[in-house]
């Protein structure tokens, strides 16, 4: 009796002779090609932007978690080649989805490079086919969108035994050294329970833990709930700070020192906003499927409300500075430290500062900022550059602002040389064991 699709699939799984393919080739796709490459798979990403192709094709890098000295050996000896061609799909038996998964201007979510992708695949599908979204998006989209335009367009085929279908959440945080693509646990559900079999044992040959769960809705709405906890701790973070400035105090020393207690708390900073294409932009696909529902996350827009806020918060506590010595907002020089939108990165997307910049543009005040990632940036037409004389923009400017705290920066430096500072990091805060210490001098005896 001829071996069953699954059977074949499996034993080409487990003989590392499975030509594998990845959609979207940014700093989700290229390090999953890579790791899939890596393990010995035939991969070839696709990416509609030809200059990311042809950069790869050069074992030139774009995406900071992968330098070129890991895509040399796989470009050379073939293992990882890229194309803007959806043509190659037809050899393929596995593709990866990693596609952007932006916000419309009106709040809601915008999957279109999920609906190209599928589209794309769609007219390719052939039996053995595994398919795997990971682009983070609300509970349903895979069953909902997806698997019906495969069922119109491929009506001949079966989902569960002539094509696979899982959703498996990616959890790449830009960056990172420690948690990689291959080292971090990945969920995984699928459409039925041989799709997540075989997505689960295509994904284990590369990754170390596959967390294998009931449904695709269950993998969709693990990743919102992970970012919408990190979206709201910050928001309740960015409250306590407003919270202090009320009472008079530190809320970093605050934060630190209950950042002391071993078990039950979770140290979340304030900041001047949450900045990212992930953070900002995850809850309000979680929120905006519960209004199709009729319910409304109060937690997503009461955090969503702060977090959006502190931007203003910050342009206020310019302004009281300044005015404290007796110099107006307008026509003052103001120099950000900073404008990525986390440190150590040059992402600029969701960025608070840019926020902050135009906000303090709108008052009149004239702007220049130094960021060693950013060494210029376009924002509505307008262009800027990062300044080459840190030292003495920083003696000159009326208020120095501290938006990103790069690891490049000397701090005290820094803030020994401005003439005024407001640090939305709080770049010379005490770290919790800092305080510890502190705090174990003051009792002992
Ligand atoms: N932020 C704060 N206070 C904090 C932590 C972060 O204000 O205590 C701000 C940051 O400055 C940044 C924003 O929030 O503007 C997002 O920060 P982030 O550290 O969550 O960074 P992302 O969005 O690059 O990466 C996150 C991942 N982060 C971590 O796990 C630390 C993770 O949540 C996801 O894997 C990833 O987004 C994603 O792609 O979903």
């Amino acid at each position: 009796m001829e071996d069953s699709i699954q059977t074949v699939l499996l034993s080409k799984i487990q003989s590392v002779d499975l030509q594998v393919s990845v959609i979207g080739l940014g700093y989700v796709g290229l390090p999953l090609a890579v790791a899939f490459a890596e393990a010995g798979f035939y991969v070839t990403g696709i990416d509609i932007d030809a200059k990311k192709v042809g950069l790869i094709h050069q074992s030139t890098s774009y995406v900071e978690d992968i330098p070129n000295d890991r895509l040399t050996p796989l470009v050379s000896n073939q293992r990882l080649r890229a194309t803007s061609d959806f043509d190659v799909l037809d050899s393929c038996d596995a593709v990866s989805i990693c596609v952007p998964t932006p916000l419309r201007k009106t709040g809601a979510p915008d999957v279109s490079y999920i609906l190209s992708a599928t589209d794309a695949i769609a007219k390719h599908l052939h039996p053995g086919m595994i398919v795997v979204l990971e682009s983070t998006t609300y509970p349903g989209t895979t069953t909902e969108i997806i698997l019906p335009h495969f069922q119109q367009e491929a009506s001949g085929l079966e989902v569960g035994k002539d094509f696979f279908l899982c959703f498996s959440p990616e959890r790449v945080d830009p960056g990172r050294q420690d948690w990689t693509t291959q080292n971090t646990p990945k969920v995984m559900g699928g459409v039925t329970s041989p799709c997540l079999e075989m997505g689960k044992a295509l994904y284990e040959s590369v990754i170390e833990t596959v967390v294998p769960v009931s449904s695709t809705e269950v993998a969709e709405l693990t990743k919102l709930v992970e970012n919408t906890f990190r979206a709201v701790n910050i928001g309740l973070a960015n409250e306590v700070l407003l919270i202090c400035h009320k009472l008079g105090l530190n809320a970093w020393e605050v934060i630190e020192a209950a950042g002391t207690k071993p078990f039950g708390f979770m140290k979340f900073l304030p900041g001047p906003g949450l900045g990212g294409h992930c953070i900002p932009i995850d809850p309000q696909y979680l929120s905006w499927k519960l209004r199709t529902l009729g319910y409304t996350a109060r937690f997503i827009e009461l955090a969503t409300e702060i977090n959006t806020d502190m931007p203003r918060y910050w342009v206020h506590r310019v302004q009281d500075h300044l005015n404290d010595q007796g110099k107006a907002l307008r026509g003052s020089h103001i120099m950000m430290i900073g404008v990525a939108y986390k440190k150590n990165v040059s992402d600029l997307r969701e960025s608070p500062a840019l926020d902050i910049l135009q906000l303090l543009q709108k008052k009149g005040a004239n702007i220049s900022y130094h960021d060693p990632h950013v060494p210029s940036f376009e924002l509505d037409g307008m262009e800027m550059v990062s300044v080459e004389d840190l030292d003495g923009t920083l003696e000159s400017a009326d208020c120095v602002l501290i938006t990103t705290d790069h690891d490049e920066y000397d701090w005290p430096y820094i803030h020994a040389k401005a003439r005024m500072i407001v640090d939305t990091r709080a770049t010379l805060h005490q770290e919790h064991d800092e305080i510890l210490q502190y705090a174990k001098e003051r009792s002992s005896p």
